[in-house]
């Protein structure tokens, strides 16, 4: 997600016309007439034009170092300090803290945006930020951005949630700082929680109607909350993201990023932006300041009503520290009911960082592994398969997820629709073949296809007509027909069908892309099972199968399936 983020981005540098509007104009008096003429009607009873409020339009010092999101070097010696503490937040932590805590950063929203109008009855909001370990300036500059930038009638409260932190300076030090600002409460964890169950700590005792979910390094651009809380406000199942803008790890300059980006994934559930086509812009004439529904949302920067997000099961609280969480919250909201949303209109900076600069009470890596797994095994129904086929490793290592009743239970509690349903209504674009190859299993020298005769395997004549020769390449890489699995069955090459089971111990058979890495048998059919592999190969003299040694030249061992799905 790092190295996508950053390319997302867009330097803001030398844009000052920007600048000018904002510093220049009293609050929400930017010029209008850039949208043509307004709607006056009912609708606009009781409603106001967001609110431009930002306590740092006039900053104390406009010559700091980093005003207005402007990039910072770091000067001449300092070069060895700014080095050695970039560890401490996996950013330029040297130059966080040269900048001022509340420094002013452009208005980056599209045109239009500070013209929008939202209702005068938004919800209150609790701003729910979790950290562990986080940069002094950093969190500093994440909580003075809510507050110098956020109407204040709508923040019921900020409850910073401290997940265990090993730092002494997040401890009093922080209490006390804090204590200046009454709205501000924070919420000292007695152990490491993870940010999955630090997050649901804060939405137990928050007080507002919305929670608004922020990372504890970021900076809330004007006007980033009304748009957000009017979307909750127009449906309660509408789960509100900003767009979520750049902070450069590196020289800490506040950069915009390219429009019309929504948040996706790949296999094995990747998160990633992806532009939505020139061509399905201009078709829709969408336009910079329209709502962008998104499969699945980034993780860090949402908002969304409290009671639906307890009705919703809040997180599987059994996924833990890190990762996967925006996986899961996403799907269930989009199959059960709700849906996940951008609001251009609403902006907020992140530093995105090459790594997590906090230790994982276990191992990374196969945290999130199990994180995802658990998801997919609630979630994703028959697409799992598509899960395990492209991180394969899992199924060898035998993964064990722990207990998914509960999550299963309220998925047929809250009557949610199929992941079917999902991919077709909600992320159509996603390629999700069910199998790699199917149809039938044609053999290249002889022209026959393997077939099952009753409950046995035998090699016919291909007729296309035929149920009985069609098989499937599953990503669980079995070769399949119904419940039969193609086997090896005991010694001297001898095969068989056997009942199909997934797992560690089923009959795998290596073919295309997967046996490419044993030079030359693209097109051969390998069995994983034995101690030497063996192919599939049809004997010449008595037109049957057999498991033989592969031989890369051998036409009887080479075979293709009907159709492909994938490599
Ligand atoms: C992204 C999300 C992040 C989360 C994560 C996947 C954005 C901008 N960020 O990664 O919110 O969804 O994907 O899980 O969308 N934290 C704790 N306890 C922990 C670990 C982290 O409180 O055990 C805090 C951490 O200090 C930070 C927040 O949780 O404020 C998110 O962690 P991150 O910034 O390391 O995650 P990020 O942005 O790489
Ligand atoms: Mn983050």
């Amino acid at each position: 997600m790092d190295a996508n983020a950053v390319s997302r981005a867009v330097a803001l540098g030398g844009r000052s016309w920007r600048l000018g509007a904002m510093q220049g104009t009293a609050p929400g008096a930017r010029a209008t007439g850039r949208d043509g003429p307004k709607r006056v009607d009912s609708h606009s009873l009781g409603m106001h034009k967001v609110l431009s409020v930002d306590a740092t339009l006039a900053p104390r010092d406009p010559q700091a170092p980093g005003q207005f999101g402007h990039p910072v070097a770091v000067p001449d010696g300092k070069q060895e300090e700014a080095k050695s503490r970039w560890k401490e937040g996996n950013f330029n932590v040297y130059l966080s803290d040269l900048i001022p805590i509340d420094r002013a950063i452009m208005d980056t929203r599209p045109a239009g945006c500070s013209e929008q109008r939202v209702h005068d009855d938004l919800p209150t909001t609790t701003i729910i930020m979790c950290f562990v370990d986080e940069v002094w300036s950093a969190l500093l500059r994440s909580v003075h951005s809510v507050l110098s930038r956020s109407p204040p009638h709508l923040i019921e409260e900020v409850i910073l949630v401290d997940d265990f932190s090993t730092k002494e300076y997040l401890k009093e030090k922080l209490d006390k700082y804090m204590s200046r600002f009454p709205k501000v409460k924070i919420l000292h964890l007695k152990e490491r929680h993870g940010l999955i169950r630090a997050r649901l700590a804060g939405a137990e005792v928050a007080k507002g109607t919305v929670l608004t979910f922020l990372d504890s390094h970021v900076e809330c651009n004007v006007g980033w909350l009304e748009p957000l809380l009017e979307r909750v406000r127009l449906s309660r199942a509408k789960v509100a993201c900003p767009v979520i803008e750049v902070i450069s790890d590196k020289d800490m300059s506040y950069m915009t990023v390219d429009s019309f980006q929504r948040g996706v994934f790949t296999w094995p559930m990747n998160f990633g932006w992806r532009q939505i086509p020139q061509e399905v812009v201009e078709k829709n004439q969408m336009k910079e300041t329209d709502i962008i529904r998104c499969p699945v949302m980034a993780g860090g920067l949402f908002a969304i009503d409290k009671k639906y997000f307890f009705e919703l099961g809040t997180y599987d609280p059994g996924l833990d520290v890190w990762g996967g969480e925006n996986m899961e919250l996403s799907f269930k909201v989009w199959m059960c009911g709700g849906e996940i949303e951008i609001v251009p209109c609403s902006r907020v900076g992140h530093i995105f960082r090459n790594d997590n600069p906090y230790s994982f009470p276990k191992d990374r890596v196969r945290t999130v592994e199990r994180n995802l797994a658990r998801v997919a095994e609630v979630w994703l129904d028959e697409y799992k398969e598509l899960f395990y086929g492209h991180a394969y490793h899992l199924v060898l290592k035998q993964l064990d997820v722990g207990d998914l009743t509960q999550q299963i239970q309220l998925r047929k509690k809250l009557q949610c629709r199929s992941f079917r349903w999902y991919l077709e209504n909600v992320y159509p674009d996603l390629e999700a073949p069910l199998v790699k190859a199917s149809g039938l299993l044609v053999n290249a020298a002889s022209a026959g296809c393997m077939a099952v005769e009753n409950t046995t395997l035998a090699f016919e004549e291909c007729d296309v007509n035929n149920k009985h020769q069609e098989f499937n390449y599953t990503w669980l890489r079995l070769i399949q027909h119904g419940e039969l699995c193609l086997a090896p069955s005991g010694g001297a090459g001898a095969l068989g069908l056997r009942r199909c089971r997934a797992g560690s111990h089923s009959p795998t058979w290596l073919h295309r892309s997967l046996a490419a890495s044993r030079t030359e048998l693209t097109d051969h059919i390998v069995s994983e099972h034995l101690q030497q592999p063996a192919c599939l190969e049809v004997d010449p003299s008595h037109k049957a199968l057999r498991l033989n040694a592969c031989d890369s030249a051998n036409p009887y061992q080479k075979w293709h399936f009907g159709n492909y799905y994938a490599d």
